[in-house]
């Protein structure tokens, strides 16, 4: 037939926590819409990419990602000049969901022990620890090649997928490895995060990048989506991220639960 039902398709990016909130807004849709989650499609580059070609119409970002590495511009540069950059693009930027997920690095806490390390600016006296890092964090200039030149550190660094980097952590692979401040396992495994003391990560506070024209082609949909406003506070990330990592509970059984009674996963 001539007519078919639109459909809102949230999108992830490739770990954990995107996974339950592209869920989550694709799930807080669907009672008012049909709605499709494209999960998993890849680094930020490729999930941004999606949402200006309109391949899907909204995904969980992190403002820190929005201005270093969509927009490739310095902190300086004020927010609402980021937003009109945006807009151009047909992208809207708004719902903060409640939480900063910041990058950090974290080292095993026997280690940091023993080596009297509490902070970034401690680790050049170290050059002998092994670095594994994510990919996108390797080459991201908000990740190591701007990390490197804040506290002038040399170190050998080897890539790595972030859902195995733990394993690499506490197998003693490496020594080093960079963490998103909502991940599970930090507190799992006891890991020593270090104290970001020349202040040089931004804030990475969780929103939703979506198309402009969402609100108009799904204007019930996207009041339920709004209600997501500050709806999850860090604490409630690091749940839920738990549940999916350390209880082996599902992406849709996770955002179910959220949904229903505005808790994370216990
Ligand atoms: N993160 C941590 C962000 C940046 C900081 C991986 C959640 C991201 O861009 O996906």
């Amino acid at each position: 037939s001539a007519w078919s039902a639109d459909t809102l398709k949230s999108g992830s990016k490739r770990f954990t926590e995107s996974y339950i909130l592209g869920e989550i807004v694709a799930r807080a849709a669907a009672s008012h819409a049909p709605v499709e989650h494209r999960q998993g499609l890849g680094n930020t580059a490729i999930v941004f990419e999606a949402l200006r070609t309109g391949s899907i119409d909204i995904y969980p970002e992190y403002t820190g990602t929005i201005e270093r590495e969509i927009l490739k511009q310095d902190a300086s540069v004020p927010a609402e000049e980021a937003r009109g950059r945006l807009a151009e693009l047909g992208i809207g930027i708004g719902v903060p969901l409640g939480f900063n997920n910041s990058y950090a690095l974290a080292m095993r806490a026997d280690d940091a022990k023993r080596l009297g390390i509490r902070a970034l600016s401690d680790l050049g006296k170290h050059p002998q620890l092994r670095l594994g890092l994510s990919h996108e964090f390797l080459g991201r200039a908000d990740g190591w090649p701007g990390l490197s030149r804040r506290y002038a550190l040399g170190h050998s660094t080897r890539g790595m997928d972030h859902g195995i980097a733990y394993d690499a952590l506490s197998q003693g692979h490496v020594d080093v490895i960079d963490i998103y401040a909502t991940d599970a396992k930090i507190e799992q495994l006891g890991l020593r995060v270090l104290d970001d003391d020349l202040d040089y990560f931004p804030r990475y506070d969780a929103v939703l990048l979506y198309r402009l024209d969402v609100e108009r082609r799904f204007p019930e949909a996207w009041r339920a989506i709004q209600a997501l406003q500050n709806r999850i506070r860090a604490e409630d990330m690091i749940r839920m991220n738990a549940a999916a990592e350390l209880q082996g509970k599902s992406f849709a059984a996770i955002a179910g639960d959220f949904l229903a009674g505005g808790q994370a996963a216990a």
